[in-house]
C-alpha cells in the first residue's frame, strides 16, 4: 500500500515538472510562475526566494522586419541577453487575429492602415522567457515611434517611422499573457531546461 502511494506521488511530481500541456492552467498561463526549471532545485530553496525566471512575453517581427531580413538579428539580441526561446512560428496573420491583438487601438485613425500593413506579408512571432523579460523586452525594442527610440534598441537601430517599426513586444504581464494565448496554442510552447541557466541567474 505504501509502495503504491509512493508510485502515485512520484507520478504526480513527474507530471508536475514535465511538459507544458500537463501543467495545471495556473502554472501555464504565460508562465508567470516562480518554479525552478528542474525538480531538484525545489528542495534547495523555498519558492519565495526563487527568482521569477519563467516570466514570458510575446515578440513579433512585423512584415517590414521579415521583408528586410531582420529576423535573425532581432532573435540574436534576445538570445544574447540570455532569454530563452520557448515558442516560434511564421504565419500570415488573419484580420480576425489582428483585430483581437490590436483591439485597444480600433478607434485610432491609423487602425485601418495598421491592419493593412500587418497583413501585407508574413510575421515571425515568438515567446521568450526569463527574469523580467516583459520589461526588458520593451527596453530592448525601444519607443513606439522610432524617431524617438534610442540607438541600440531594435526600433532605434532599424527604423525611422512609427508606421513601420519592425517589431512588436507585449507591454505588460497581463498583455503578454493575453497575447501569448491569442497567438499560440499550449502545445506550441515548449518548456525546456537551458544548460546555461546557472550562469545567467541564480536559482
Ligand atoms: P507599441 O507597439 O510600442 O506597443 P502601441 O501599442 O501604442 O505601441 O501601437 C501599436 C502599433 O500601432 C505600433 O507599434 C505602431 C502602430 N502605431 C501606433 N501609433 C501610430 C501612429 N500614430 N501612426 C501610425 N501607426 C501607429
Ligand atoms: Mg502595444
Amino acid at each position: 500500500m505504501v509502495l503504491l502511494q509512493r508510485c502515485v506521488f512520484k507520478r504526480v511530481l513527474q507530471q508536475f515538472y514535465s511538459g507544458n500541456q500537463r501543467h495545471p492552467k495556473s502554472l501555464l498561463s504565460a508562465g508567470f510562475t516562480a518554479l525552478p526549471a528542474g525538480a531538484g532545485a525545489a528542495g534547495r530553496r523555498s519558492q519565495a526566494t526563487i527568482p521569477d525566471i519563467r516570466e514570458r512575453t510575446l515578440i513579433a517581427v512585423k512584415p517590414d522586419g521579415v521583408q528586410r531580413r531582420l529576423v535573425g538579428q532581432i532573435m540574436q539580441r534576445f538570445e544574447q541577453r540570455g532569454f530563452k526561446l520557448v515558442g516560434l512560428k511564421m504565419l500570415q496573420v488573419s484580420d480576425d487575429l489582428l483585430a483581437q491583438h490590436y483591439c485597444e487601438l480600433r478607434t485610432k485613425p491609423f487602425y485601418p492602415r495598421l491592419l493593412h500593413y500587418m497583413t501585407s506579408g508574413p510575421v515571425v512571432v515568438m515567446v521568450w522567457e526569463g527574469h523580467k523579460v516583459v520589461q526588458a523586452s520593451r527596453t530592448m525594442v525601444g519607443h513606439t515611434n522610432p524617431a524617438e527610440a534610442q540607438a541600440g534598441t531594435v526600433r532605434g537601430d532599424f527604423s525611422f517611422h512609427v508606421s513601420r517599426n519592425v517589431v512588436h513586444a507585449s507591454d505588460s504581464l497581463e498583455g503578454a499573457q493575453r497575447e501569448i494565448q491569442l497567438w499560440f496554442q499550449k502545445k506550441e510552447i515548449l518548456s525546456w531546461d537551458s544548460c546555461d541557466q546557472t550562469f545567467t541567474c541564480e536559482v
